[in-house]
């Protein structure tokens, strides 16, 4: 933490506005508030006189079970703990608003969507997918994007992931998919990865799996932060407007900082050196008041339109590319609150997709009727009962009254006598509510029905192969090298022979020659003969949208640097850089040798933020060294400042050295690139480092950078 005391005062310590950086610790302390001056109780209300000791017979002498303080205290204790979330167990919240831009009543007729005025409360819960709650964040899985808007005719829940798709088209199937990626059932291992047998003999038997078990091989498997991922309602929707025509609609969240992701080797450290890195990031972020941000986008696709594509709208494992349906962006979504308490808040959250207003209807995907019914049955396990709905999280904030009555921990204390409907006695209240243009009640849209009952996956469900292989034709050149690179990894912990050969030959050789041919060349399989699935001819070859490269933010918004300072490092190059990064968006951290003040160039002491080994080059997207002899010496002989450049430089990462700083290049044999920027001072670099930093990686380095050991 930097002292604040003024540059002019005698003992010269240095105030730098380092912008956001430092987190507010007033701030932090606000929930003790409330209990601040108020005596300690039992949950009784009874005031505790000793909360150290155990009624006892006798100093040295037994506990006495009359102790109904430390019974209570201790039973407590025990209850602590509720069943995690069978699946998305890991996962992080925050509070928020939502506001459409303008109102959309020829599409729907929901409340929230049509009135630009208001600002709809959210709570949304970012997770991963495999983990247990105490995993690691930066782990390859899909991310979780749940949002729960608090609308004022009820609470709507768009429950959807970081990808557009999903691994199987029938929610019969997600029982196997789940415990085929959690950890293997004789050993529990491993721990939030899907690089385990049992993970890959299921997806290279189901090769309905095949689209989505490449975008989670993407980068998209790895974000840098929640904010920097985009996220997907996934199914097909339908919007249904005020004279009940409906629409089908796919809900897209477009995140204002741009997409970007990690890279593997920084994922894996990130993992043991900071396991809450996307947690954290969250957290610090809304502290410092750089809120994340997001875009609502709708893919409207006309009723009439719905077999005009060649796929099935209803199939969970397609998207409907961007280049035949523009996405419509209709509203922003910031997140500006953190949770007061991460267990009343983030883990007692319920979200289900059945949570929808008037307006939003949902369509026939089998995935999505399944999760139906699968939603609700888990939070009367993960919460006791049918009353999920009245923790304060869950609660709607507009009102609601109905007959349900009872069941564990009900807390509305119900007045009056007829919990029944029809009832004369209570003048026949709660009554129903007809449809209406505005706040009317909630109607099914008629969509006419009829067919067998059948077991039967629709024929428009059978082609898996053509958009995992539009996204793989979409990919930049060093996006595709990943995908082969993790395929190679996750292929590489499998130990049956059988289980990869399959994968191989089987999936990846029915997306792509070069793909299935790289991967088996790095597990020494021989090169697939081809394909054994005819492609077929498809609307488009390549969707520029569903590229990583296409769709960064152009600025550098909510990026973080950390400055390398010793002794003697230059004061004016700090300054500088700290202004121009402020003025970007960006914040500072300054990282020093050791926690002990540095000396800076004006004879002045500059307090670090943290330690070279505290907050790795992996926790930054770049690294400054200000100038200066005595500083750029020190650095040059000290193998965890050298070990920092190196990594970052590995991580493709802008480094900018100014002054003598140039020598540790010189030292670590590093080539000079449009991302390793020296200049005699900050001034004469920032515009470079600023425009390095907006491209989020030197991918040009890639290549020379994978000969540097990790
Ligand atoms: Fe699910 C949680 C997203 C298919 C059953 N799911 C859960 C969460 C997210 C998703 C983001 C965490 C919500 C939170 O933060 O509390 N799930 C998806 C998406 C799917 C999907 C995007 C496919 C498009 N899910 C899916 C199926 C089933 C489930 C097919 C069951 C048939 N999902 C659950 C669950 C969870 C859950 C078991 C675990 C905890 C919870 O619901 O509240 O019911």
């Amino acid at each position: 933490m930097s002292e604040k005391n003024s540059p002019s005062e005698a003992a010269g310590t240095h105030t730098l506005d380092r912008g956001n950086s430092n987190a507010k610790l007033d701030q932090l302390e606000r929930w003790r508030e409330d209990a601040t001056g108020e005596a300690l109780t039992s949950n009784t209300g009874v005031k505790v006189a000793d909360n150290q000791n155990t009624l006892k017979a006798g100093e040295r002498g037994p506990s006495l079970l009359e102790d109904f303080l430390m019974r209570e205290k201790i039973t407590h204790f025990d209850h602590e703990r509720i069943p995690e979330r069978v699946v998305h167990a890991r996962g992080s919240a925050a509070h928020g608003y939502f506001q459409v831009y303008e109102p959309l009543a020829e599409l729907t007729c929901a409340d929230f969507l049509n009135h630009p005025e208001k600002k709809t409360p959210v709570f949304v819960r970012f997770s991963t997918v495999q983990g247990p709650r105490g995993s690691a964040d930066t782990v390859r899985d899909v991310r979780g994007f749940a949002t729960k808007f608090y609308t004022d005719e009820g609470n709507f829940d768009l429950v959807g992931n970081n990808m557009p798709v999903f691994f199987i088209q029938d929610a019969i199937k997600f029982p196997d998919f789940v415990h085929a990626v959690k950890p293997e059932p004789h050993n529990e291992i491993p721990t939030g990865q899907s690089a385990h047998d049992t993970f890959w003999d299921f997806v290279s038997l189901q090769p309905e799996s095949a689209h989505m078990v490449l975008w989670a091989m993407s980068d998209r498997g790895i974000p840098v932060a929640y904010r920097a991922m985009q996220g997907f309602g996934v199914h097909t929707f339908r919007l249904v407007n005020a004279a009940g025509r409906s629409v089908f609609v796919k809900f897209h969240w477009r995140p204002v900082s741009g997409v970007y992701s990690l890279v593997w080797d920084e994922a894996q450290k990130l993992a043991g050196k900071d396991p809450d890195f996307n947690r954290r990031q969250l957290w610090e972020d809304i502290e410092s008041g750089d809120y994340p941000e997001w875009e609502l986008g709708l893919q409207v696709i006309p009723e009439e339109d719905e077999h005009k594509f060649d796929f099935d709208l209803l199939d969970p494992t397609k998207l409907v590319p961007e280049e035949l349906v523009p996405v419509r962006v209709v509203g922003k979504m910031v997140l500006n609150r953190n949770p007061d308490n991460f267990f009343a808040e983030t883990e007692q959250a319920a979200f289900h997709i059945g949570h929808v207003v008037p307006g939003i209807d949902f369509s026939n995907d089998p995935l999505l009727q399944g999760r139906l019914f699968s939603y609700t049955d888990t939070q009367l396990l993960r919460l006791g009962g049918p009353n999920f709905n009245e923790i304060p999280i869950n609660r709607p904030l507009c009102p609601f009254h109905n007959n349900n009555r009872d069941a564990p921990h009900r807390q509305t204390i119900n007045k009056g006598r007829a919990a029944y409907e029809p009832n004369s006695i209570d003048g026949g209240w709660p009554k129903e509510t007809p449809p209406a243009a505005s706040g009317g009640g909630f109607v099914s849209y008629p969509e006419p029905m009829s067919g067998v009952k059948l077991r039967k996956r629709a024929d428009s469900f059978g082609d898996h192969f053509s958009q995992a292989r539009l996204f793989w034709n979409s990919m930049a050149p060093h996006e595709k090298e990943h995908i082969i690179a993790a395929y190679s990894f996750e292929l590489g912990k499998v130990e049956r022979r059988e289980i990869r050969e399959r994968q191989v030959n089987q999936i990846l050789a029915n997306i792509d020659p070069l793909l299935a041919t790289r991967v088996a060349q790095n597990l020494g399989l021989p090169a697939p003969a081809g394909g054994t699935v005819a492609p077929l001819q498809t609307a488009l070859e390549k969707s520029p949208a569903l590229s990583q490269a296409n769709l960064l933010s152009g600025n550098i918004r909510s990026r973080k640097v950390a400055i390398l300072v010793a002794d003697g490092a230059n004061v004016d190059d700090i300054s500088h850089i700290i202004g121009v990064l402020n003025s970007e968006g960006a914040t500072a951290k300054v990282i020093g040798p050791s926690s002990a003040p540095v000396k800076t160039s004006d004879g002045n002491t500059l307090v670090p933020d943290a330690t070279l080994e505290g907050l790795p080059s992996i926790a930054f997207d770049a690294v400054f060294v200000p100038a200066g002899a005595e500083a750029a010496k020190a650095l040059l002989a000290n193998g965890a400042a050298l070990h920092y450049l190196l990594e970052a430089y590995k991580h493709l990462k802008a480094i900018a050295l100014c002054g003598e700083a140039a020598d540790l290049r010189a030292q670590l044999h590093l080539e000079a690139d449009e991302g390793l920027l020296n200049a005699a001072k900050a001034e004469d670099l920032c515009a470079d480092l600023v425009k390095a930093m907006a491209q989020h990686r030197v991918w040009a380095r890639e290549p020379k950078a994978k000969a540097i050991p990790a």
